[in-house]
């Protein structure tokens, strides 16, 4: 009995994260795991390399729009199939948090303290999740009579995070930035510490995920929740649930806000 999982690249936290509850929550329903990591292929590609060892349901969490969602459901043929990044008007079964909640939540908090000038730093224009953040993100500024500040764009990394950041420093600074994951946070924190740049007391900074690591950077960074545990093993729960005909409940999982040191 083998459930497949195809993942974005795994040297990211939050899949990895995501992927280590799933292999727990698997293993302890009696099932075994097979990943395919998407590289430089297809969604499509990497969905075939698990239909090729014959798992007996998938789990899918590779960016997609409906479209290419639908398409790939038509691939698995009459294999259960769950998505975990996928365009929510998308019409296939879905677990995943509300991507839109989250970014206005963090806008929320932000405009809460007494800020106009946000920033948002972005993940990759591909992501659609990235994309719902940015909209969600413009929506709730507009609500306010708030226009953009800036808009950086990083690829997820840490390491992007600190470049986009590089570029924006010193003098174009908001007072606030949301940042669309914390790894791209951590980097663009670095930035500023090295302009001398005090958080939160220069800028406050907002990262998205809560990752295991977000609770240790310097200052310990507030952020949009996204329970990875919990949605690994909501994911692997759901699907079960599909393989044996129950019709699984199919609302998004709800983020939240952690409030620690980097905003004020
Ligand atoms: C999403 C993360 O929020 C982001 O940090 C990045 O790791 C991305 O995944 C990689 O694809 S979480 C996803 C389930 C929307």
């Amino acid at each position: 009995r083998t459930l497949g999982l195809a993942t974005s690249d795994l040297a990211l936290m939050a899949p990895a994260q995501i992927a280590s509850a799933i292999q727990q929550r698997a293993s302890r329903a009696g099932y075994h795991l097979v990943i395919a990591m998407r590289s430089h292929n297809s969604a499509a590609e990497t969905v075939n390399e698990l239909l090729a060892q014959r798992v007996d349901a998938l789990m899918i969490n590779l960016p997609l729009v409906a479209a290419e969602a639908e398409q790939i459901q038509t691939l698995c043929g009459d294999k259960p199939v769950i998505f975990m990044d996928v365009e929510p008007q998308a019409k296939v079964p879905q677990c995943q948090y509300s991507n839109a909640r989250g970014a206005r939540a963090a806008v929320e908090h932000l405009v809460a303290l007494g800020h106009h000038q946000i920033g948002l730093l972005n993940g990759p224009q591909q992501a659609i999740s990235a994309q719902i953040r940015e909209a969600a993100w413009r929506e709730a500024l507009a609500a306010h009579q708030l226009t953009p500040f800036c808009i950086l764009q990083g690829d997820w990394s840490a390491q992007s995070g600190y470049q986009a950041m590089l570029q924006q420093l010193p003098d174009r600074l908001p007072q606030a930035l949301l940042v669309a994951n914390d790894q791209m946070a951590l980097g663009a924190m670095r930035a500023l510490h090295q302009h001398g740049v005090a958080i939160p007391e220069q800028i406050s900074v907002i990262g998205y995920d809560d990752t295991a690591e977000s609770a240790w950077y310097q200052p310990p960074l507030t952020t949009v929740r996204q329970d990875l545990q919990a949605l690994g093993e909501a994911s692997v729960e759901t699907l079960l649930a599909q393989m044996q005909d129950e019709a699984p409940p199919q609302r998004p999982l709800e983020p939240s806000l952690v409030l620690r040191e980097t905003t004020a």
